[in-house]
């Protein structure tokens, strides 16, 4: 067989594989996707530091970057399984069969998948096989072009039917049908002057569109709200599990809270504020019946996700939110139900699609990224950020210094700013909307021309300034001040 037909066999022969499990998945469930659940299970056995470096180095696009990767690699092999193939099919069969396990491992794997999800991945590997073996004895015949042809083209459109009919698996229409989620206690409305967007903060609310998204999930999960359920169990006298109805038939409360990244660096986007509506996690603890001797509250998402807070502070603080800026959360932000606590950095509190309550002790259960090198205990850091003048930019007239400072649960004080290692300077803060929310600042300076450093520095309510110390994200936030170089025209 030429080179070029015996890779052609192999290629379409995988993609063939993926289409067969994809367009399956549609109907038992999009991460039953072998390709997508492939995918899931590198991101779980990446080491830390090379998802750390990942998504440093793709930001918020490390999954396009890692399914493209994939694809890539998949096409080698599959070009490789061809060409070792040109006499006889045996070892390409024996690749592909290799393969089709590690497919069919990947899902029956995955904590979010039924029974009936092992079905994508044998169709991948039927399909995979068939094809491969087909192609191959027909390579020799003088039809063979237009059956390699006809055979892809197939493929491609089962795959294609199979991204249309899982993406619209209905929780969109789920989201729609969920109507007026109107709090019994709304948030205060934010003061004009809270933020100086005009000045080059971001606005107060980020809205959903603009909202930082950090999780371990390829796919989002994608559950209905009627099918959804919370239980509450673990170190509890009543034992419960709420339905959605439960949950909005009670009195909702608004916060305006501000979410933080622990991965977030200095200067880093991993930060955004928003009216979260849901119900106190305190109450309903309260009423399952906490027993004695418990210290940790584990929350566990759809996705098999999990993170464990100090019940103390989430007795106290924290809402299951099924709303954000008046909304029913968006399905990348937990819908149908997240958590939200103030004061506390997400991957030890923020659980989106959340799923379980478990009120356990720190000794007995570990959150995901504990293991993986992170601190058990991660209260948010005071910090700040500039965010105008931009690094390297051109300025001309007087010019503005503006930004963010956050201290949740604190609240923040004062905002410094220094120019040059000269003096530190007051900023003027934005309105004081609450201790759980970020705060805008601003300072109009007269500078020479030429280049020059910002600074700043954040102090809290509690007297505590921010450590100029320059310390990674890793295990529990970054220290340091933020710096920023521009020239004055
Ligand atoms: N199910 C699930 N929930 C999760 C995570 C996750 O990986 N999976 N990541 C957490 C982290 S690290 C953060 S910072 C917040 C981010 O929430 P957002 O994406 O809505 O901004 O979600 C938290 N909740
Ligand atoms: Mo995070």
């Amino acid at each position: 067989m030429k080179p070029a037909k015996a890779a052609a066999t192999g290629l379409i022969a995988l993609l063939a594989a993926l289409a067969a499990g994809h367009l399956t998945a549609a109907f038992v469930g999009l991460p039953a996707s072998p390709y997508l659940a492939v995918a899931d299970a590198a991101v779980d056995l990446t080491p830390s530091w090379l998802k750390d470096a990942a998504i440093s180095a793709f930001g918020t696009y490390d999954k396009p970057a890692l399914l493209t990767g994939m694809a890539l690699v998949l096409a080698a092999v599959a070009a490789a399984a061809g060409l070792t193939s040109r006499t006889s099919p045996t070892p390409g069969t024996a690749i592909i069969a290799v393969f089709g396990v590690a497919g069919l491992a990947a899902v029956v794997t995955r904590p979010d998948v039924g029974q009936l999800s092992v079905l994508a991945p044998m169709a991948s590997l039927a399909a995979g096989l068939y094809v491969f073996r087909h192609l191959h004895r027909e390579a020799g015949e003088p039809t063979s072009r237009r059956d390699f042809l006809i055979t892809a083209g197939l493929a491609i459109t089962a795959g294609a039917a199979g991204q249309l009919l899982g993406a619209k698996t209905d929780v969109e229409a789920s989201r729609a049908a969920i109507g007026d989620l109107t709090p019994k206690t709304k948030a205060p409305p934010i003061p004009p002057m809270a933020d100086f967007a005009g000045n080059g903060t971001p606005t107060f609310i980020t809205s959903a569109n603009d909202f930082y998204r950090i999780d371990t999930a390829l796919t989002v999960p994608r559950i209905r709200a009627e099918n959804w359920s919370l239980r509450i169990h673990g170190m509890v006298d009543r034992p419960t599990t709420l339905s959605f109805e439960d949950i909005r038939r009670r009195d909702l409360t608004e916060e305006t809270i501000t979410l933080t990244c622990v991965s977030n660096e200095i200067g880093g986007p991993y930060i955004s504020t928003a009216n979260f509506t849901g119900v106190k996690i305190g109450d309903v603890l309260r009423e399952a019946g906490v027993q004695p001797g418990a210290d940790q509250l584990l929350s566990t998402s759809d996705d098999g996700f999990t993170a464990g807070s100090p019940l103390d502070h989430v007795l106290e603080n924290g809402l299951i939110a099924i709303a954000m800026n008046g909304e029913p959360l968006p399905a990348e932000h937990g819908f149908p139900a997240r958590l939200v606590v103030p004061g506390l950095y997400g991957y030890v509190s923020a659980t989106k699609w959340v799923t379980e309550l478990n009120v356990t002790t720190f000794e007995r259960e570990q959150g995901y990224w504990i293991p993986r090198g992170w601190a058990t205990r991660a209260p948010i850091k005071t910090s700040s950020r500039i965010d105008h003048p931009k690094r390297l930019a051109r300025t001309s007239g007087r010019t503005v210094v503006a930004g963010t400072a956050w201290a949740q649960p604190r609240g923040v004080l004062k905002v410094e700013v220094r120019i040059d290692g000269g003096p530190w300077q007051d900023a003027e803060l934005g309105a004081d909307v609450n201790d759980s929310a970020w705060r805008m600042w601003k300072i109009e300076l007269d500078l020479r021309p030429g280049s020059h450093t910002a600074e700043c520095r954040a102090t809290d309510k509690s007297g505590f300034t921010q450590d100029q110390a320059r310390l990674d994200p890793v295990p529990d936030g970054a220290t340091g001040w933020h710096s920023v170089t521009f020239t004055v025209e």
